[in-house]
């Protein structure tokens, strides 16, 4: 919206710098098709291939296809859940390490053509683009280029193979936007069933910028990724979280998949990087890659995805969300409901931009094409930036009225080149200017949150840049809290730590088992917890007077004054559930320090990414003197292993000084591990 555009063209008639003169750009700058990605920013990737009924995260190549056998598949499925979720595309495991693959590739047996899935008939590739087309939704492909099961794996034949693959599925499946190049690579593999290892240099043996010109040749389109681009980069690690200073800018030609050094150095760009290569931050919905039903409880968090959210879009990358397809061949019910709820949340984060009715003026103007009112119009091929030479500059934006605010939102218009060093936000407050935040780069996008701050005016104050900035978008936003039950911690002495899931937030709890309002006891520190307690605690916000639900803890008595034999012991009696003890004699003997009557114990099992020694079946004594032991409980933890979570189990009241839970079975056999245990006294 360019309100000067008439006083503009008739002034210039006489003063040609009055547009403004064009701006040169600051290399490196994206390619069209750099562009038209970095627009997508929020897509799904599907972890769903032989590893999903392998049970594993990394096949090893000798699996039989006839285990490729989904009772349920369903890519629209996959599709529509994506395209609700208010993702732009969706990319999947074509071919994973272990080298089996879902279309009927002329190259291989090791396919879906000799699965039980539609009778081999299946070509899950053309299922999944038919399915995203019918969602407008892009399509991509991850090609993993070890393969642990083709017995030229290593050889130059194998590199023939990988191209002939690449080209089947670049020609038969309509238009793909990313091809993703994993840089995993562990060694040893079945390889046509030689069971060795093979090594092979990662720069040179794949002939890396021949199958790029492959793929640009057969999809001009596409952006390819790796460690090192060409096109996108990885952000450096698989948690979803991108580095606060983050460049499109890479020294792209030291760079190559799976480098030792890549996450720390590379993963951030380079301010003075030679090529255009962003980031895109990829992370799973639960902790693996793949499906393992024992992971259903794990699924993260709405604050955890809200938090991913912020830390990759928010920091100048795109978001590639991972699905686990499970073995029905469907995205699980617990996935689909959390990604809906991210995307209901970030809906409500930005529906209204503060910005767009405010009086925005700036420093200084380059030229009527150039005005400030660019930053405001929704339109990212407008833009607002300043006369050469100058690299500072600031734009202030007016509400009319006191408004209240948490989050800000720049664009840099990188079509250009990157070029912002560093920002600041500042509220004006009775005629002087305070600051609210600052931060370094901007990129595509960037988006600062912060606790709700009041002001009339406020002023974004862009301090130093590689060229004049080219601002694009500046949007100010009152996200609603995240009313979610606050996360809780329990000392080792008993103390309860509650922890609001947003700022601004109140928290109240109770002890008496109802559940807790405003009226309720307002929490100010740890809650001293000695005895067994129902605590119920609660996030409330004063600005819209509304609760969340609790969050119910059932505790009990504190172990801080009790032994374990030793350190390791002690790991399942320190209130910490992601460090375990293992034992090698299946048990685990706790001294409580005096005689207690108690009704029960809890176990919960090791909550770490692999789990082994899960307690199955167990038997429970108690001691008054550590040498005389009666057995009061045994059984067994029904469906642990595909729920493993904490197990409660009582019986009827004895006196113990000592307890000991002894492993009478596990899982997998290996030795007993205890993430944690404890009594029940009611
Ligand atoms: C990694 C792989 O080893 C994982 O299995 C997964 O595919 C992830 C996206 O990339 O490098």
């Amino acid at each position: 919206m360019k309100k000067y555009i008439w006083p503009a063209l008739l002034l210039g008639l006489t003063f040609c710098q009055e547009k403004g003169a064009p701006i040169a750009s600051v290399e490196p700058t994206p390619a069209p098709r750099q562009i038209a990605w970095q627009e997508l920013e929020y897509y799904g990737f599907l972890h769903f291939n032989m590893n999903t009924f392998s049970d594993r995260e990394w096949g090893f190549g000798d699996e039989k296809p006839e285990q490729f056998n989904p009772t349920g598949l369903d890519a629209r499925q996959w599709a529509r859940v994506a395209s609700e979720a208010g993702m732009k595309g969706l990319i999947i495991t074509a071919k994973h390490h272990d080298g089996f693959v879902l279309w009927p590739s002329a190259y291989t047996e090791h396919s879906v053509k000799n699965s039980p899935w539609k009778d081999g008939k299946g070509d899950l590739i053309k299922d999944l683009s038919e399915a995203c087309k019918e969602y407008g939704l892009k399509f991509g492909i991850y090609y993993s280029p070890w393969d642990r099961n083709h017995p030229d794996y290593g050889k130059p034949e194998y590199i023939t193979y990988m191209r002939n693959q690449l080209t089947e599925l670049l020609t038969n499946y309509g238009e793909i936007f990313e091809v993703w190049f994993d840089g995993a690579n562990g060694g040893d593999g079945y390889y046509g069933g030689a069971n060795e290892t093979r090594k092979v240099d990662k720069l040179t043996y794949y002939k890396w910028p021949e199958v790029y010109e492959l793929v640009r040749e057969l999809q001009p389109n596409a952006v390819m990724f790796s460690d090192g681009g060409p096109d996108v980069r990885w952000v450096g690690n698989e948690h979803g979280e991108a580095f606060e200073t983050n460049w499109g800018n890479l020294m792209r030609d030291s760079v190559y998949a799976g480098m030792p050094d890549y996450p720390q150095k590379y993963a951030p760009g380079q301010e003075n990087g030679t090529h255009w290569v962003p980031a895109e931050t990829n992370v799973s919905i639960r902790p693996g890659w793949y499906y393992h039903t024992y992971e259903d409880h794990r699924v993260r968090s709405l604050a955890n995805l809200v938090d991913i959210y912020y830390n990759s879009i928010g920091r100048n990358t795109s978001l590639l969300i991972n699905f686990p397809v499970d073995t029905r061949g469907l995205i699980h019910e617990n996935d689909e409901e959390a990604i809906l709820k991210l995307g209901e949340k970030i809906k409500e984060d930005f529906a209204v931009n503060l910005v767009s009715q405010a009086a925005v003026s700036a420093s200084v103007e380059r030229g009527s094409d150039y005005v400030v009112e660019n930053v405001q119009d929704g339109d990212y091929e407008t833009y607002w930036s300043l006369p050469d030479g100058q690299k500072s500059g600031s734009v202030e934006i007016d509400f009319g009225k006191p408004t209240v605010f948490n989050r800000l939102l720049i664009q840099e218009y990188v079509v250009l080149g990157q070029r912002i060093k560093a920002f600041s936000l500042e509220k004006e407050v009775n005629g002087n200017w305070e600051k609210v935040t600052d931060a370094t780069t901007v990129g595509h996008k960037r988006i600062l949150r912060f606790p709700d701050t009041e002001a009339q005016k406020i002023r974004v104050n862009f301090l130093d840049s590689k060229d004049v900035p080219v601002i694009a978008e500046v949007g100010v936003y009152h996200a609603p809290k995240l009313l979610l039950p606050p996360t809780t911690k329990r000392s080792t002495s008993g103390e309860v730590t509650l922890t609001a899931p947003d700022t601004n937030l109140e928290l109240y709890y109770t002890l008496d088992g109802s559940n807790p309002t405003k009226d309720s006891q307002a929490y100010t520190g740890p809650i001293p917890v000695t005895k067994a307690t129902t605590l119920l605690a609660s996030s409330y916000d004063p600005a819209t007077d509304k609760i969340s639900d609790p969050v119910r803890l059932d505790l009990d008595l504190p172990k801080g004054t009790w032994k374990a034999l030793g350190d390791e012991d002690a790991k399942a009696i320190d209130e910490n559930t992601y460090t375990y003890f293992t034992s090698k004699n299946g048990m685990l003997t706790i001294d409580l320090g005096e005689s207690i009557e108690i009704q029960g114990f809890s176990y919960m099992p090791m909550q770490a990414r692999y789990p082994s020694g899960i307690i199955t079946n167990f038997e429970f004594q108690v001691s008054p003197d550590g040498n005389f032991w009666e057995t009061v409980s045994s059984g067994e933890f029904s469906n642990i292993v595909n729920s493993p979570i904490e197990q409660l189990v009582r019986f009827d009241p004895v006196n113990a000084k000592f307890i000991r839970l002894k492993a009478s079975k596990t899982a997998d056999g290996n030795g007993a591990t205890f993430g944690e245990v404890g009594v029940l006294t009611n």
